[in-house]
C-alpha cells in the first residue's frame, strides 16, 4: 500500500503531469476509493510545500503543482460517490480574506454537493462583510472558513465577530478548515470545531445537522 501511496505522491512532487493524471486514472479504474487517491495526492502537495519552504523549490513549481492537483481532482470529482438525498442543509464557504489558497476547500465543496448539501461557494479572498451577507441571504445553517496562510486566523476571527454583531451566531455553526488550524484557531476564532480533513469536516457538518 504505501508503495502505492507514495509512488502518486512522488509523481506530484516531480510535477510529472502525464504520469499522475495516469495514475489516478489506473487507480480510479482498479476501484481504488476516491478518499485514498484524494490523501495520496495531499501527501505529495505537503512535499511540494516543504521543497518550496526549503527553497528547493520556487513560486513556479508549486503553480504548476496546483494545476497538476486540479486536473486531477477533475479527473476524481464525477466518481465521488452521488447522494441521491437532497436538500441536507446549506453551507456557505469560501476562503477567508487574504488568502488565495483555494485547492483543500474545492474538495471540500466537491465532498459537501455529493452528499446532498446545498453549497454557497464564495471563492478566494472572501471579507467577512460578504461571509454575512450570504449566509443571511441564504439562511444557511453552517459557515465553512478556509484558510491556508498563517494569516487566516485573524480574517476567521473578524468573520465570527461580524457574525455575533448580526445575532447570527446561535443559529450558524462555523467549522474552520486549512493547514494550519487547530484548537488554539479554533478557540482564537470562537469556532464551533475545525479540521485539517475534508472527510472529517464532512462528518463534522453532518453532525452539526443531524443528518446521516
Ligand atoms: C499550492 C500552494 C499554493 C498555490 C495555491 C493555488 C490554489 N489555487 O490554491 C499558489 C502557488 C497560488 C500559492 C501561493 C502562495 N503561497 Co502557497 N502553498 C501551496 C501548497 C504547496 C499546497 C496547499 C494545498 O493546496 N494543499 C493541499 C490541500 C488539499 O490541503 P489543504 O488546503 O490543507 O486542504 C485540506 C484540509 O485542510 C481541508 N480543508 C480546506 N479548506 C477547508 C474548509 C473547510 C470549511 C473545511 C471543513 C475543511 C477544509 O480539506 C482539504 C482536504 O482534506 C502549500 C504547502 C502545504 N504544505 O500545504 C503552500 C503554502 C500554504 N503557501 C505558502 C505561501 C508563503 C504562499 C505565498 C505567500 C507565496 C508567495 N511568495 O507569493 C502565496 C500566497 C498567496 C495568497 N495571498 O494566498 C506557505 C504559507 C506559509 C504561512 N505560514 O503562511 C505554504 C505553507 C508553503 C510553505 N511551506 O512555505 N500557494
Amino acid at each position: 500500500m504505501k508503495g502505492k501511496n507514495s509512488e502518486l505522491a512522488e509523481a506530484l512532487v516531480n510535477l510529472e503531469e502525464k504520469r499522475v493524471l495516469e495514475m489516478v486514472q489506473k487507480q480510479l479504474n482498479s476501484g481504488k476509493p476516491a478518499r485514498e487517491i484524494l490523501n495520496q495526492l495531499k501527501e505529495g502537495m505537503d512535499n511540494v510545500g516543504k521543497k518550496y519552504e526549503e527553497k528547493e523549490y520556487f513560486l513556479s513549481d508549486l503553480v504548476m503543482a496546483a494545476e497538476i492537483f486540479k486536473l486531477a481532482m477533475e479527473i476524481i470529482e464525477p466518481k465521488l460517490e452521488i447522494s441521491k438525498e437532497k436538500e441536507k442543509g446549506t453551507i456557505v464557504i469560501g476562503t477567508v480574506k487574504g488568502d488565495l489558497h483555494d485547492i483543500g476547500k474545492n474538495i471540500m465543496v466537491a465532498l459537501l454537493k455529493n452528499d446532498g448539501f446545498t453549497v454557497h461557494d464564495l471563492g478566494t479572498d472572501v471579507p467577512p462583510d460578504e461571509f454575512i451577507r450570504v449566509v443571511k441571504r441564504e439562511k444557511a445553517q453552517v459557515l465553512g472558513l478556509s484558510g491556508i496562510l498563517t494569516m487566516a486566523v485573524e480574517p476567521m476571527k473578524e468573520t465570527v465577530e461580524t457574525l455575533k454583531r448580526e445575532g447570527l451566531r446561535k443559529e450558524v455553526k462555523v467549522i474552520l478548515g486549512g493547514l494550519p488550524v487547530d484548537e488554539k484557531w479554533k478557540e482564537i476564532a470562537g469556532a464551533d470545531a475545525f479540521t485539517q480533513d475534508a472527510y472529517e469536516g464532512l462528518r463534522i457538518i453532518k453532525e452539526f445537522l443531524g443528518v446521516r
